[in-house]
């Protein structure tokens, strides 16, 4: 075996085909249940299960292994406050005339404005950064590979686990998000990627009826 590497076994192993795809059809059912959710209930959720979602965003590939990326998780209700407060302040722009018509008219089908209580009511507020480079400590940048698809990715995976478990997420964009750098003190390398609430949904939550595209508009066999 060539050195610095190790044997692959996986953690799981199905028999057979045929629970091959009895498997797949069970976890392709439950993630079609996923929805991004911005009503949210304020029922706490034990921090150690914020660290293991984020053990497992953290475990997604990323360029030569950088891992460049930060999670930051705000559980104080007044650094939530102060987060809404930016978020609704840049929304309220957006909404009365920095985004365009064809946008908001986008939009509608959303009920989305800005206002964006989620911020307030979820028990955590997990903000993602992307590191374009890494800080050394002799004050240097070690450059990192593939920045935007990496953190992309650990998103992709944070959201999958938090539906695995239960509860929702939604895909938080505040635009432009550099406050949220100044207010969690980011070092200059980091740059906000996504503020995601994660909680329970509310009992009455209500979510856009929308249609994905079917099988055959997205993937083409070759
Ligand atoms: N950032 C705004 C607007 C918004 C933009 C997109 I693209 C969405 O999918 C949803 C909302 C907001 O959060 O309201």
């Amino acid at each position: 075996m060539q050195e610095g590497f190790s044997p692959f076994s996986h953690p799981i192993i199905f028999d057979n085909d045929n629970a091959l795809l009895t498997a797949s059809e069970k976890l392709n059912s439950e993630m079609q249940g996923r929805r991004s959710v911005r009503e949210f209930s304020n029922k706490p959720i034990p921090k150690e299960v914020i660290d293991n979602l984020l053990r497992i965003a953290a475990s997604a590939p990323s360029g030569a292994h950088k891992q460049p990326w930060t999670f930051c998780v705000i559980a104080k209700e007044d650094l939530k406050a102060l987060i809404r407060e930016a978020a609704e302040k840049e929304e309220y722009t957006n909404y009365h005339g920095r985004m365009s018509e064809e946008w908001l008219e986008d939009l509608k089908k959303f009920g989305t404005d800005w206002h964006k209580e989620f911020l307030t009511t979820a028990p955590y507020l997990i903000v993602v950064f992307k590191k374009s480079y890494d800080l050394e400590s002799d004050g240097g940048k070690a450059k990192n590979y593939y920045v935007s698809e990496s953190v992309g990715i650990a998103c992709g995976f944070l959201l999958s686990a938090i539906h695995q478990l239960g509860l929702v997420s939604l895909t938080h964009t505040p635009s432009p998000m550099n406050f949220l750098g100044e207010l969690l003190k980011r070092p200059s390398n980091e740059k906000a990627y996504l503020l995601i609430p994660v909680g329970y949904a509310a009992d009455d939550a209500t979510v856009p009826n929308l249609d994905r595209k079917a099988l055959s508009e997205v993937m083409v066999n070759y």
